[in-house]
């Protein structure tokens, strides 16, 4: 696969482009990013003929051609030099905090509002609050449409940008319908390639974020960055990639931690690593400590549950949300080593 990319092209200049690769079968993707716009040729084989016409063509200033599986989301890409906000954080670089609850209980607004304000105070740079969730038994409660509307309340009144979680196309169209900031795909629906591809799909050119957290059922690196790509390819660049811990079964943890692979994904993509100590560890009294190994790995922000009254939340919140004190101390530490990290790995990439 090759990528042509700057200047924006003209219509006519598409077109051209656009039809030349179909003389080979391939097909070609969009994205605008926020620096600059490329065109993606996608298509398993791409001949060198098809690289010389387009190469040939006076409006075309560079091909760049990517060697790894993951096309779109590769260092090499030329989607590298992109930026995603989160509240007023720009990423990479900054450092963000989601942080709220696992699960909004629809009977209890007072609640979730009260969580919304004491998160913002904490320093947390946007929301989270599950409306839907996908859970190990079917008689646990699954979640109600009518948080949605308390979410949205919660952001109007702290002026956070709100993250939740969907899990099929009919949840992600309300949610994007509504102007839902960022979509959680979870850890269940991370393998469930068709909901990625209409997920990038129904989100292209909104805005919208893509929180995507790693499966407990996924290898190799490259097949986490590759359920990313699904939603790149299909347009939409604004994705943030979620280590959760991976397979249940480490005594004392809800899950085997693996912040440690922060580094691995940095090195191989571009796009923010935001790290959930909260699924990783599962209990409260591990998050912070989780947390703040993620951030010494290089993390670009952490999503952690937090509850105003832990005990008294649904979902996970009671054995796993922290409260929104603990939050602030975590906030404050977390953005100190983050700086101290970023100027750390500067001199070691000058040595
Ligand atoms: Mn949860």
């Amino acid at each position: 696969m090759i990528i042509p990319l700057l200047p924006r092209l003209t219509d006519a200049e598409l077109k051209e482009v656009t039809e030349i690769a179909a003389e080979f079968g391939v097909g070609i993707q969009t994205i605008h990013g926020a620096q600059r716009s490329i065109y993606a040729l996608m298509g398993d084989e791409t001949t060198q003929e098809l690289i010389n016409r387009i190469e040939g063509l006076p409006y075309i200033d560079r091909i760049d051609r990517v060697q790894v599986p993951y096309k779109l989301m590769a260092r090499e890409s030329s989607l590298a030099q992109h930026q995603i906000t989160v509240g007023s954080r720009v990423l990479p670089g900054d450092f963000a905090v989601i942080a709220g609850h696992c699960t909004i209980d629809p009977n209890n607004r007072n609640f979730f509002l009260e969580t919304a304000h004491a998160v913002k105070a904490a320093g947390a740079d946007m929301l989270r609050g599950g409306v839907w969730k996908p859970r190990t038994s079917p008689h646990s409660f699954q979640g109600d449409a009518k948080s949605l509307d308390i979410l949205l309340e919660a952001r109007e009144v702290t002026g956070l940008p709100v993250n939740t979680e969907v899990m099929d196309f009919e949840q992600a169209r309300i949610c994007v319908d509504a102007g839902v900031d960022s979509l959680q795909i979870g850890a269940r629906s991370a393998l469930n390639y068709r909901l990625l591809q209409e997920v990038g799909r129904i989100t292209k050119g909104t805005g919208t974020r893509v929180l995507l957290k790693r499966s407990m059922h996924m290898g190799p690196i490259s097949e986490f960055i590759l359920a990313g790509e699904y939603i790149v390819a299909q347009g939409n660049p604004n994705i943030m990639l979620c280590p959760r811990g991976t397979v249940p079964g480490m005594d004392g943890y809800r899950n085997h931690p693996d912040e440690c692979i922060t580094p691995l994904l940095k090195e191989k993509t571009w796009a923010p690593v935001i790290v959930d100590p909260s699924h990783s560890v599962g209990k409260a009294v591990y998050v912070p400590h989780a947390a703040i190994a993620a951030v010494a790995y290089g993390a670009d922000g952490l999503v952690i549950e937090t509850h105003c009254q832990p005990k008294r939340g649904v979902g996970d919140d009671p054995k796993q949300a922290i409260t929104p004190d603990v939050l602030a101390q975590v906030i404050k530490e977390a953005r100190g080593l983050h700086t101290r990290m970023k100027s750390m790995t500067k001199t070691l990439q000058a040595a």
